[in-house]
């Protein structure tokens, strides 16, 4: 549990001297108990954070490129459906099997993380996180707050503090104005995705100081400005210190931003530590008070929370400003 309470710690820091708060509060949250709904959240401008800002390391050559470095694979051809109210695009997948979760030799590596075989159907996933524009169609008057006058509430920035019922019920309004079938993904749909068909810690390799490249994580940029942040940063700049608009980094080979970085993403799965088979289905209707799986790592997270098998679990009330959604459609043809 080190590491998903250290993950879940780098969840709360942002709230302003939140660490002690959460030391107290956690033991209630990871049981459900506590709901994180008043979260106080001042109107922000509706400004986005600067251009991307600092220099990215260079890509390893193929000389030093040691062979689990060299995991990316080749972009596969990307297939969209778009939505017609939101205008959201979603990247056809085909299904398949895969070994969820990481080995024990990975970096970071956690008992509950432990690898085994799943198998999930064709799909189709966002291609980024939901944005502010796209779920103020939804709710006007949704905010996502800001911390030291750098708002989350510009247009392209992904949405935050989202609890996990308002995502759901996202999807369902999308759902029936759109008249397609979008819900949150599965814990396993989410992991094949993000992995892409690689098996190493992350889509682009096992190198965490490469992930500038990819994905919105805690950096350097990050480690001058979050000054109170304690935890180890990510050894590179990423040019941002709170989200980023969606779709700043470079897609993984199925061509997905962001599903590492920038915002945790809720799963419809209720959490189970040991991959008893609640990771391959959505939540039932009667364990509304159960805690939902969470993945990807966010712009606040150290290396070990940014890893394709890592996952942390809250309660479905807890809102923060690193967490946010994407969304899955079922039954899209493939083309
Ligand atoms: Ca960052
Ligand atoms: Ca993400």
């Amino acid at each position: 549990m080190q590491s998903n309470n250290s993950s879940l710690a780098q969840n709360e820091r942002k709230k302003g001297g939140g660490l002690r708060a959460w030391l107290i509060l956690v033991p209630f949250a990871l049981a459900g108990c506590v709901p994180f709904a008043n979260f106080a959240s001042k109107p922000p401008p509706r400004t986005e954070p600067g251009p991307i800002q600092g220099t990215l390391p260079a890509e390893p050559t193929p000389a030093t490129t040691a062979t689990r470095e060299s995991a990316l694979l080749p972009p596969v051809e990307v297939k969209l459906d778009r939505d017609p109210i939101t205008g959201m695009e979603f990247v056809q997948i085909k299904g398949g099997c895969f070994d969820m979760g990481g080995p024990a030799r990975e970096v970071g590596h956690q008992s509950y993380e432990k690898q085994h075989r799943v198998c999930v159907g064709d799909f189709s996933l966002g291609k980024t996180e939901v944005t502010n524009a796209q779920f103020r169609r939804f709710n006007p008057k949704h905010s996502s707050s800001q911390y030291k006058g750098v708002s989350f509430d510009g247009d392209n920035q992904p949405v935050v503090n989202i609890d996990w019922n308002e995502a759901t019920a996202y999807a369902q309004w999308l759902s029936k104005e759109s008249g397609k079938k979008y819900r949150l993904p599965t814990e396993a749909e989410w992991e094949f995705a993000a992995r892409a068909g690689t098996q190493t810690a992350r889509f682009w390799g096992e190198t965490s100081d490469r992930a500038c490249h990819y994905a919105n994580v805690h950096d350097r940029t990050s480690r001058r400005v979050n000054t109170d942040v304690t935890w180890k940063n990510h050894n590179c700049d990423d040019g941002r210190v709170m989200t980023a608009p969606v779709g700043s980094y470079q897609v993984n080979p199925w061509g997905l931003h962001d599903m590492l970085g920038n915002v945790w993403e809720w799963s419809c799965s209720t959490y189970d530590p040991r991959y008893g088979g609640a990771e391959k289905q959505c939540s039932g209707k009667d364990e509304t008070s159960r805690n939902r799986s969470l993945r990807g790592g966010s712009w606040l997270n150290e290396p070990n929370s940014v890893r394709s098998a890592h996952r942390i679990n809250l309660s479905p009330g807890y809102r923060y400003s690193n967490i946010g959604f994407r969304l899955l459609l079922e039954g899209a043809e493939q083309l």
